[in-house]
């Protein structure tokens, strides 16, 4: 008998800007991916304000998912998807973000998508903000640092509701909302993105304004969450973490501490605000500390009260170790550095694999909220190569995704209420972090390379018929 429940939602995961393209196609306006070029671990790719003669803009036809949808449904289906996870492209709704109306054809695009996973069964899980702002709103207000997006926000949430009332009951507000507390994740989400590295847009990413920015999405996400709760009574509303596990390098009291302290600013904070409603006490300290003085308007703590998520989600890839002491040795990772765990090993890209940590998590996160968590992100970015038979036999991936699922069930005997799983990328796509294609996650692989070559073509991996195995015996078969 399977441990997982009966509706549980088997699927994947995905962000229109790595897999859209069609940039400018049907009145879509530029956003902020739209304007970084291709990079790689080694070479962080860059943010243009006008784009360069000759320069790469991956996400302008990262895979095309925009002319290949029904292609791409089909074969989620086939592996038997229950649920697939995408997000809408706020340019192609609100082109710039300000428009008085919205763009019919960016709305009809996705009435598309959403009617092609019906017809083969499959619930759209709908992230609405994906790192894709409208440019616009960077060059405008700063990005998040103005508290005018909190409306604009608000306005292209209410018009999503309505539109796709009918097609769309899971939301999340923000994709890894707590990527605004690194300095990484600061410049990703006040509009830039990572591997920023020119003047660009007047960013300053100061404490005080990378916090002030958070502010205004927890408010955007809360207006959201509250509004929807009381005119769609169906939709189940969700936060969205970029969980970075980390443990204590070594057993010193120090260590211990300084880890508790990682955990709660770079994990625990936003959901405490997402999901008890309300800023925790640890952060008043820190905020003291770091000069930072929110402002907050009347009514926002009553916001943030109101508008308290249904479910819990969050992207797993890793976890690293944090120390006070100096002699430890660093490595890399998502969005997030940290210390080597010398009990574990990493990716090509420096993340370190770590299943049991995910059990570890979910249960952590279980115990804290007593509400759903669901994972939607997970998975292994690694370089696929043809073998001479002209396939992909990526047992690599399999063997992460396998242990991984494993731990998830033990997870699930601790008593963890666990409703879904959509590994990322289950299509080839564009790196969020290096702007690659070489860093594939998917089942299907796509024949599209880093120099922008390649005819598109889909192809099942060997993982394909191991994750449709997987689906169909509910997380049993995991051979
Ligand atoms: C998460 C992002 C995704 C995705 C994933 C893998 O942080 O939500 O957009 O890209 O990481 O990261 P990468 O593409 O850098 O390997």
């Amino acid at each position: 008998m399977s441990v997982f429940r009966d509706d549980f939602l088997w699927g994947g995961a995905c962000a229109a800007n790595q897999f859209e393209g069609a940039w400018d196609v049907d009145g879509k306006g530029d956003s902020v991916p739209d304007h970084c070029t291709n990079g790689s671990n080694t070479n962080p790719k860059r943010i243009t304000v006008d784009f360069e003669p000759g320069a790469l803009y991956p996400s302008h036809e990262a895979i095309d998912f925009y002319h290949h949808y029904e292609e791409d449904i089909a074969l989620f289906a086939e592996m038997g998807f229950k649920t697939f996870r995408t997000s809408i492209n706020w340019t192609r709704i609100f082109p710039t973000g300000e428009e008085a109306e919205p763009n019919e054809k960016g709305l009809a695009f996705y009435d598309r998508v959403f009617d092609c996973c019906k017809k083969h069964g499959i619930e759209p899980l709908v992230t609405i903000s994906h790192y894709e702002l409208p440019y616009a709103l960077v060059k405008k207000y700063n990005g998040w640092a103005g508290r005018e997006l909190v409306d604009l926000y608000v306005r292209y949430c209410k018009v999503l509701f309505e539109r796709y009332k009918d097609k769309v009951k899971y939301w999340l507000t923000f994709n890894e909302i707590n990527c605004g507390t690194m300095n990484m994740g600061a410049i990703l989400e006040l509009g830039a993105c990572q591997g920023y590295n020119g003047p660009c847009v007047d960013i300053k990413i100061s404490d005080q304004v990378r916090f002030q920015a958070l502010h205004h999405q927890f408010v955007a996400s809360a207006k959201a969450v509250a509004y929807a709760h009381e005119h769609y009574p169906q939709f189940k509303l969700g936060n969205m973490i970029c969980f970075i596990t980390s443990y204590p390098l070594t057993c010193d009291p120090a260590d211990i501490l300084a880890n508790q302290s990682r955990m709660q600013l770079s994990n625990w904070f936003c959901s405490d605000v997402q999901v008890r409603g309300e800023y925790p006490a640890y952060m008043r300290r820190y905020f003291a500390e770091h000069g930072v003085q929110l402002q907050m308007e009347p009514g926002d703590e009553e916001i943030l009260r109101k508008g308290t998520v249904d479910f819990y989600t969050l992207s797993y890839y890793m976890s690293n170790c944090v120390t006070t002491h100096d002699d430890a040795e660093e490595i890399g990772g998502n969005m997030l550095g940290g210390m080597k765990n010398p009990y574990l090993k990493a990716s090509d890209w420096g993340w370190q694999i770590d299943p049991m940590g995910l059990r570890y998590t979910l249960k952590e996160i279980y115990d804290r909220y007593r509400i759903p968590i669901m994972v939607v992100e997970n998975g292994l970015g690694a370089k696929d190569v043809k073998d001479a038979d002209g396939k992909i036999h990526d047992s690599y991936r399999i063997d992460y995704l396998r242990q991984h699922i494993a731990q998830m069930a033990e997870a699930v005997k601790d008593g963890v209420d666990l409703m879904g799983y959509t590994p990322w990328g289950c299509i080839d796509l564009v790196s969020a972090s290096t702007g690659e294609m070489a860093k594939r996650y998917g089942f299907i692989y796509v024949n599209k390379f880093d120099d922008g070559t390649g005819d598109l073509s889909r192809e099942r991996k060997d993982s394909f018929y191991w994750y449709q195995k997987v689906i169909a015996s509910n997380g049993e078969d995991l051979d």
